[in-house]
């Protein structure tokens, strides 16, 4: 563990609401009674759509699995970061973003303050242990007055918050 790493402060309750930033907060426990029927529509995304590992622009293989639903997919490989409308691994389009990630999503921008957040793209991560992805910034969006909604599942894992500035320290 890093140890110019600090722990984040907070209570870790469920329904604790935690500032992080400006324009950032944790909604602790918001999607946990969902979690069943979030599994359940991630394996029928799986099976049409499957998890990958993919490649960083520089050839590195990502540790952490990825598929995606919805309009668009977040994408890597030797040709760069995008989105994109088809799966390069299937040539079809992504399959459509199930109501229930929708309505998450919405509701948790709204609580988050984002009053009129309409999501048309979901990247899925899988983890097992000791994958991880480093600290960045995700930048390869349209509009950025939009909101990213993160919604975690399943074991502990430890997440870093950068500040604006790359040599701020990051809190865990
Ligand atoms: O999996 C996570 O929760 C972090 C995901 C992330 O930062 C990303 O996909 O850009």
């Amino acid at each position: 563990m890093p140890s110019e790493l600090f722990p984040l402060d907070a209570p870790q309750t469920p329904g604790a609401r935690e500032t992080l930033g400006a324009q950032a907060v944790v909604l602790r426990g918001r999607a946990a009674h969902h979690a069943p029927d979030l599994i359940a529509a991630i394996a029928e995304i799986d099976a049409r759509a499957p998890f990958r590992h993919m490649a960083t622009p520089s050839g590195k293989q990502m540790s952490v699995a990825m598929t995606n639903c919805g309009a668009r997919g977040w994408t890597t490989d030797r040709r760069g970061y995008r989105y994109d409308p088809t799966d390069p691994l299937t040539g079809r389009t992504w399959p459509a973003m199930p109501d229930l990630f929708q309505t998450l999503a919405r509701e948790a921008a709204v609580g988050a303050g984002f009053p009129d957040f309409q999501p048309d793209a979901c990247l899925i991560n899988r983890y097992i242990p000791g994958a991880r992805m480093a600290l960045h910034q995700d930048k390869d969006e349209i509009d950025f007055t939009q909101p990213i909604v993160s919604v975690s599942l399943g074991l502990p894992a430890i997440f870093l918050w950068g500040g604006q500035a790359r040599a701020d320290r990051p809190r865990r």
